[in-house]
């Protein structure tokens, strides 16, 4: 069905081809639509994202059923597998099997389970980062694949690098997640240089499918990445601060100049708003179901 059919196109990106694969952050409908447009073959749906596009901090103030509906509308408006970012799984194996089970139902591709408590932080935000303990998160993850199975690629994110406990616990960590039934590691890290997802790339040998989130460092060309035998690389936060820039400069610019003659060229075209949420479908359903006079 629809479901596994989402998890299987996801798991072919991530566990089963050879080359690079990429995943771009979208947070509601509309950003998931654009970026299908633009040509990815998958959606990241951003925690960091979603909360920010609903007014929230990305430390587990949305909650899960709010994050289980953003994915619908994501999945509803593209052909894309999603892989949703579950954060910590909001509590324990139990809660985390909740939302694994309902993201699947929802049409979700695939969930990524940090192995911190709840509530989370985002990464990027200040140094209290405490992980959880790698038995209970363990159990975690085995309570959700005996939920959900193939039906959701079950990616683990390990927080060992960010929360300052070096590689050796970020690796006896992988070795665990795998044992648990991890289909990928997320190996995040916060440098400005990708050394140490590197190393840990070099030091894994691919036990499972590595996915990175290069956000801080980004200067770091794709290449390196093919030649670690990175899997996945995830673009995760990018429409959302294209979003804010683009819309804080408009906002400047009309309270500035009380018009809009100076800035119709710069935004989107309404043909181009009805264009991607495909209004001329609903003009030929129209024709095929409304009485024609
Ligand atoms: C997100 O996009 O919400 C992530 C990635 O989890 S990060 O913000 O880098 O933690
Ligand atoms: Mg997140």
């Amino acid at each position: 069905h629809a479901a596994s059919g989402a998890a299987d196109k996801l798991r072919n990106q991530i566990c089963c081809n050879h080359e690079l694969s990429f995943l771009m952050e979208a947070h509601d409908g509309l950003s998931g639509a654009i970026a299908e447009r633009a040509g990815f073959k998958g959606l990241w749906a951003s925690g960091l994202s979603i909360s920010c596009s609903l007014g929230y901090r990305d430390a587990n103030e949305a909650s899960w059923t709010q994050l289980v509906d953003v994915v619908e509308r994501m999945v509803d408006s593209t052909d894309l597998p999603v892989l949703v970012d579950g954060d910590s799984g909001f509590g324990n194996f139990n809660n985390a099997r909740l939302l694994a089970r309902k993201l699947q139902q929802r049409g979700a591709a695939g969930v990524a389970l940090e192995d911190k408590g709840f509530p989370k932080m985002n990464s990027f935000v200040g140094d209290r980062h405490p992980l959880a303990d790698t038995g209970e998160f363990s159990g975690r993850l085995r309570a959700v694949k005996d939920a959900v199975g193939d039906d959701l690629v079950l990616v683990a994110r390990i927080e060992a690098l960010i929360a300052g406990h070096g590689m050796d616990e970020a690796l006896t960590r992988a070795h665990a997640y795998a044992e648990a039934g991890a289909d990928a590691i997320l190996i995040h890290s916060r440098k400005s240089v990708a050394d140490e997802i590197l190393a840990f790339a070099g030091a894994w040998q691919n036990r499972l499918p590595v996915v990175i989130v290069p956000t801080k460092y980004y200067r770091t060309p794709v290449s390196a990445y093919r030649e670690a035998g990175i899997s996945t690389v995830i673009w995760a936060n990018h429409s959302m601060r294209a979003a804010i820039a683009g819309m804080r400069d408009i906002c400047g610019r009309i309270i500035a100049e009380q018009s809009i003659s100076g800035i119709e060229g710069e935004v989107a075209t309404l043909d181009e708003v009805f264009g991607l949420l495909r209004y001329g479908e609903l003009a030929a359903a129209e024709e095929r179901y409304l009485p024609q006079h």
